[in-house]
């Protein structure tokens, strides 16, 4: 992974945040894209100055195509692309549920996904060569009740990634998934406004994954030859079987 230029979307927290200070570890160049002034500059501490620092907000097309167009020479031309950003709101069902939300989730997690993928992909199509992952979930292979608008997105992630490979495959550009089960890191929280309890008793009795267990399966997804592509990799924790069957330890 040695400079090799990587950009990572909502690089400053959970997955984004563990996957960044994975690759730095390696070596690669990075481009850390976030909403959070604050958040990102805490990044950059700790990484250093080698990085850039990209504050956008995936939903805002003008500032996604802005941001990435605008990446000084040194960074232009990326390797790899891990789209990350995205989150659930609300888990409720649809006839109760907030209108706001699915605007968010359909907003950054299919929406958002797809601007920067578009942006980033005319100096990969130009070089012929690049890598792309998209972070779905097990809630975009299978529905869990009141999951509805948020495993839409997520299955929107897992079709578009399939869209891509197949029509980026004649320009040699890999494109792959990876569908993380359950995940502790804000997410819960985020889902439930920051209802501690709630969020806590997502992950009661089960040992879920943790962010750095996700970075690292994303640094071995980029670190196999380029001649192979982990097209679709499922990462669940041992105790959950699918989408909504966890075997929960009392
Ligand atoms: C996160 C996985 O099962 O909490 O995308 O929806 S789950």
């Amino acid at each position: 992974m040695k400079n090799k230029i990587i950009l990572i979307t909502g690089a400053s927290s959970g997955i984004g945040y563990a996957t960044a200070t994975r690759f730095a570890a390696e070596g690669a160049r990075l481009i850390l894209c976030g909403r959070r002034k604050e958040k990102l500059e805490l990044l950059k501490q700790e990484l250093g100055g080698y990085h850039q620092f990209l504050i956008f907000d995936v939903r805002d097309k003008k500032a996604v195509f802005k941001a990435i167009n605008n990446l000084p020479e040194a960074f232009k031309k990326i390797d790899l692309l891990i789209n990350n950003a995205g989150n659930a709101h609300g888990l409720d069902p649809v006839h109760k549920a907030d209108l706001d939300d699915w605007d968010t989730m359909i907003d950054a997690n299919v929406k958002g996904l797809m601007y920067v993928t578009k942006a980033v992909l005319p100096g990969m199509v130009a070089l012929k060569k690049g890598h792309i992952i998209n972070l779905g979930s097990i809630a975009g292979k299978e529905v869990y009740p009141n999951g509805n608008v948020y495993c839409s997105s997520k299955a929107a992630v897992d079709f578009f990634t399939q869209g891509l490979r197949i029509d980026l495959n004649p320009l040699g550009i890999r494109v792959g998934a990876i569908h993380p089960g359950l995940v502790e890191t804000e997410f819960s929280n985020v889902r439930f406004k920051g209802d501690e309890k709630r969020s806590k008793r997502v992950y009661e009795g089960i040992q879920a994954l943790t962010a750095d267990e996700v970075a690292d399966a994303l640094l071995y997804m980029a670190k196999v030859p380029e001649k192979v592509n982990v097209a679709d990799l499922i990462l669940l924790p041992t105790g959950q079987a699918n989408a909504y069957i966890n075997n929960r330890i009392k």
